[in-house]
């Protein structure tokens, strides 16, 4: 897929120049409106931004392909990535005509925004039907309706809206294996002349389900919450604790302490220590389980004490084994949550590979670090379904405390599949 962007007075400008440098096929993916930078901007005219895509030729020329075949019943998700056949050379008009004009106008990431919406209301109506009794009644009905339905030729329309949506997740780095999941679980709700939404509005929901819900950081229900941030090495972990420290004691006005057992570097607890004396709350280095058990004894009536750990390879077993050590201590004294913290811009191999590690260590769940380094989010989706475990926060840049958030499905997957960040 080529992605290109473009310059306008007016989008139907930027379109215009988008369709002369890249032919009638484009599909727009975003519009923004661009603010005149430099001197003088009170002057300058304001200009739209378009973000469009476009198969390339061998996609356009498979999809030319597979238009001019027998309509098969569905597309199967593994002829997506199909060869061309080689007896029919289409021409630049096949190739434009190919490209209706129902999907041309398309703008997904208006969809995906109007989107929850959309939710809403079908699932208001959904609650109103089950309320009115009649919920119950409601999936046969729909689904003896269907069986009436008589067949109808499929819309190579529809095809395309799902290519676009397959490939733009490949883009975004989902594994292979989950985006051909959705894509077959798509194409078996596929009806003739569905509109593109419903399809949109029914893959996206399957994906946020997916993701499942996190609470965050929770009170515990007696003494003090003990939260250890575990990971690899300089992935984010102590500006993380910050972060989360600074919004409970800060925003929420609760008592929080700081220790660290990262005595590997000097440097590491000389971090720490500075965000605790500008949070003014108490901090302490812990080389010892049992100073740990003594610094629970000592913060027993706060509200949350946050343990830095050091960042080692997740080979390293030694000092997983120790990080174990300092876990087991404390478990059967206080109520814990243990957080293991990952970058996004990790290899998807490695990520796995850690997530692996630290099973060993405690039950865990996630938080992504460094989401403005990388525009492609799959990976988080990939170890999400990949080890069924729930992410929690994610960061996206350095910014103490501002640069964090609750994880939230919704954004992630209308990024997945091709939505603004
Ligand atoms: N761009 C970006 N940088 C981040 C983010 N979170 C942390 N960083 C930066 O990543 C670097 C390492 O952060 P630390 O918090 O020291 O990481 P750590 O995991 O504690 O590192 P070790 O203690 O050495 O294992 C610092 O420069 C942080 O400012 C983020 O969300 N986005
Ligand atoms: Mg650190």
């Amino acid at each position: 897929m080529i992605i290109k962007k473009f310059l306008g007075k007016t989008e139907e400008e930027a379109v215009a120049a988008a369709k002369k440098e890249l032919g009638e096929g484009v599909v727009v993916m975003n519009v923004k409106e661009v603010k005149p930078r430099g001197l003088f901007t009170a002057f300058k005219p304001r200009q739209v931004e378009v973000t469009v895509a476009r198969e390339d030729d061998r996609e356009s020329l498979r999809q030319v392909k597979r238009e001019t075949q027998p309509a098969p019943a569905q597309i199967p998700v593994s002829s997506m990535r199909q060869e061309p056949q080689p007896e029919k050379a289409p021409t630049v008009k096949d190739l434009q005509s190919a490209s209706g004009e129902s999907l041309r106008s398309q703008n997904i990431e208006r969809k995906l925004d109007s989107l929850q919406s959309l939710l809403e209301t079908q699932l208001k109506k959904d609650e109103e039907l089950a309320e009115a009794g009649s919920g119950a009644k409601g999936e046969p009905e729909r689904a003896e309706k269907a069986a009436e339905t008589p067949e109808q030729p499929e819309n190579p329309e529809t095809d395309k809206f799902l290519r676009l949506l397959y490939n733009t997740m490949l883009e975004n780095e989902v594994d292979e294996k989950y985006a051909n999941q959705i894509m077959e679980d798509a194409d078996k709700n596929k009806k003739p002349n569905i509109p593109f939404d419903y399809i949109l509005a029914n893959i996206y929901q399957k994906m946020v389900l997916k993701f499942g819900k996190s609470e965050g950081i929770t009170p515990a229900s007696k003494g003090p919450k003990m939260v250890f941030f575990l990971g690899p090495t300089g992935v984010g972990k102590t500006t993380t604790i910050a972060k989360v420290a600074s919004s409970f004691t800060v925003e929420e006005k609760k008592r929080v302490a700081l220790l660290t057992t990262d005595t590997y570097r000097i440097a590491a607890a000389e971090q720490l220590r500075t965000y605790a004396n500008i949070l003014e709350v108490p901090f302490r280095v812990i080389y010892t389980e049992e100073e740990l058990q003594e610094a629970l004894q000592n913060f027993k009536e706060y509200d949350y004490i946050f343990v830095d750990t050091a960042g080692h390879s997740h080979q390293n077993e030694e000092q997983l084994g120790k990080m174990k050590g300092f876990l087991d201590a404390v478990k059967d004294q206080a109520e814990c949550q243990v957080f293991l913290v990952l970058s996004v811009t990790t290899k998807y191999r490695d990520l796995l590979r850690i997530a692996e590690s630290y099973k060993e260590v405690a039950d865990y769940e996630l938080i992504f670090t460094k989401l403005d380094e990388t525009a492609t989010w799959g990976s988080i989706m990939n170890l999400k379904l990949q080890t069924d475990t729930t992410i929690a926060y994610v960061t996206s840049g350095q910014n103490v405390p501002s640069d964090i958030e609750r994880f939230n499905p919704q954004k992630t997957v209308k990024q997945l599949l091709g939505g603004k960040k």
